[in-house]
This record gives C-alpha cells, structure tokens and sequence, in this order.
C-alpha cells in the first residue's frame, strides 16, 4: 500500500525529471509528469510519444529522464509500453529477471493520443495490459506551432482553425477522450489538472495500482498556444474546472465519481478571457459562439453530474 501523500515528504523526494530541460517557463507538461512521478512509488518505465514533452526533454545527448524511458514514434506510445509490459511479464515467469512490481507509463501529447495514436491507445486498453496511458493535453499540437487537434475547445484560435473573417476559431468542440476510454470497461479512468496537485496525484497512485490498464487525461496549460502570462499557468488551469471546462472525476471500475465539484460554477468567461487565443471571442460579432461554448459546457456537465450520481 502506498504512503500517505505529504507535502513534507513529498518535497524531500528527489525528482524522476531533471531540470534543466528546454521546456518552457509556465509549461504544465513538466509539472504533469513530476507530480505523476512523485506520486508513484515503484519503479517506472516510461514511453514517450513525439511530442513537446519528448523534445524539451531529449536532445542527444543530454536527458532529463532519471528513469527507463524510451522515445518512440508520433502514434505508438500506448504500443511500445504494451510490448515492454509483456515482455517484462514473460522473463518474470520465465524466472530471466526478479518481480519488482515495476509500473508501466506512457506519455502522449493530445495531438499523439486523441488523434494519431488512437488506434494505438485502443489497442492497449482492450487488451488489458497493466500500464498506465497518460495524456498531457494542450489541447493542441503545441511542438510543430499550435495546429487544432481534436482536443481543441471550440472557438479557440490556432494556426490551423484561424480567427477572422472566414471563421471565429475552431468550429467544432472537443472530442470526448475520457469517455472514449471509459467505454472501453478498463479498471480506471480520471480526468485531472496539476493545479489540484493532491488529487492528480492520487488518480496516478489508482491508475498504477489498478489491475489493467489506466488512462488519465490531464490538463496541461501551454502559455504559448493559450496566450497567457507564463505566471498564471496555475490560475488559468484552476478557472478550467471552476467555469466546468474540465471536470474532475474518475471512473472506477465502471463507477463514476466526481472529484471535485465547484461551490459555485463559473461563467465559461472567465476561463475564456483569461487567455489570448478566445480573445476575438468577445467582438461582438462572434458573442454567439460564446453563447455556444456556455450550452455546451452545461449540457456536458449536467450529463456527468447525472453519470456520477449528482443530479
Ligand atoms: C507521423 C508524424 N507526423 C507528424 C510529426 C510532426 N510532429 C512532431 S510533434 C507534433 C505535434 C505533437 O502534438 P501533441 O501530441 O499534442 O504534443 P505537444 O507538442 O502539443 O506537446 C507533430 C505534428 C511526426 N513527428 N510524426
Ligand atoms: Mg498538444
């Protein structure tokens, strides 16, 4: 059983990523994946897909990566650690190496997991290997310029879903992911944001203790493509689940749970405001698409406070 999370002890932890990576100031993917790490205390082999994360961290020669980490493609982060956790599982009962309840981590981008390496990611979780699937999303594919993915929120300005006169941002709202997966009957699902540092942390614990496979989808600010003050990295994460953009829950063994519900829930404008890239939002012009995001963002949350029992 894992040790209670404790602040005190927690900071004395050393870090499984060095600093000293590229990553930029503010970034949530840097955040993520230390308090992910933190959170775990077993040892961990990681893979990670083409991506900010992988890039920011690796430049031959140097790593940050105190741990097993192996980069692979672009849409097969959720393949390659399958392939390592059977591996593993088949020298352990061969008796070619000791049991040490190693855990099994891959990170993907949201461009890398949503899109790309669906197919990948499907594959693992449907045939149940013990591993953890984490995705870190920006909600766009940050490392080649800010093109829209499908976890792109609607409305929001990128170089490929351009705001102007043609279009007010991206047309479509965000695929479902965290639904995607639970749909898949694995053991343990959640949504998370490093802002609640106590709660990712724990969903990481359940994801790594789970028997099968985990996804956690995490929320990860990137000031460049939000447009925000690399300061408010925290903030502008924290209005996220304020205003009901991203939900906390979980989905446990077929339960769903919300982890966190807002005393009072927050007009989707202040998560929009907050950030560059919804500022043509607020031309007159375009306020039905603001209109747009607020029905949308409280038909979803009531249809998850039903899920979870809430309503
Ligand atoms: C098959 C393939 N297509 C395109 C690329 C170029 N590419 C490298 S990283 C990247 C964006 C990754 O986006 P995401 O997964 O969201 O991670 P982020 O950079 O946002 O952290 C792209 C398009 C590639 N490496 N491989
Ligand atoms: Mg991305």
């Amino acid at each position: 059983m894992a040790t209670k999370l404790n602040l005190k002890e927690l900071s004395k932890r050393e870090d499984r990523l060095a600093p000293g990576h590229r990553l930029c100031a503010g970034c949530g993917a840097g955040i993520v994946v230390r308090q992910i790490l933190a959170a775990i205390d077993e040892p961990v082999v990681l893979s990670n897909a083409t991506g900010c994360l992988e890039v920011s961290t690796t430049i031959f020669p140097y790593t940050s990566w105190r741990v097993p980490w192996i980069h692979n493609a672009f849409e097969n982060a959720a393949s390659t650690m399958s392939g390592v956790e059977t591996a593993y599982r088949a020298l352990v009962k061969r008796g070619k190496i000791p049991e040490q309840n190693v855990k099994f981590i891959a990170f993907g981008g949201d461009g890398g997991t949503y899109d790309i390496g669906i197919q990948a990611l499907s594959g693992a979780l449907e045939r149940g290997h013990k591993m953890m699937y984490v995705c870190y999303n920006n909600e766009a594919y940050m490392n080649t310029g800010i093109q829209r993915s499908s976890a792109t929120p609607l409305g929001a300005n990128t170089t490929t879903s351009p705001a102007g006169k043609v279009i007010p941002g991206k047309m479509q709202p965000r695929k479902d992911l965290t639904a995607i997966c639970a749909a898949h009957n694995i053991p343990y699902v959640a949504q998370a944001s490093p802002h609640n540092w106590r709660d990712l942390m724990e969903k990481a614990r359940k994801g790594v203790a789970a028997d099968g496979p985990a996804f956690l989808n995490v929320l990860s600010s990137c000031n460049r493509g939000w447009r925000h003050d690399t300061s408010t990295t925290v903030e502008v994460m924290k209005l996220a689940t304020e205003t009901c953009v991203w939900p906390l829950y979980e989905v446990e063994n077929g339960v769903w749970r919300l982890t966190y519900k807002p005393k009072v829930k927050k007009p989707v404008t202040e998560w929009l405001e907050a950030q560059g890239r919804f500022r043509h939002l607020f031309r007159p012009e375009n306020q039905y698409m603001i209109e747009r995001i607020q029905a949308d963002v409280d038909e979803k949350w009531e249809r998850l406070l039903k899920l979870c029992g809430e309503a």
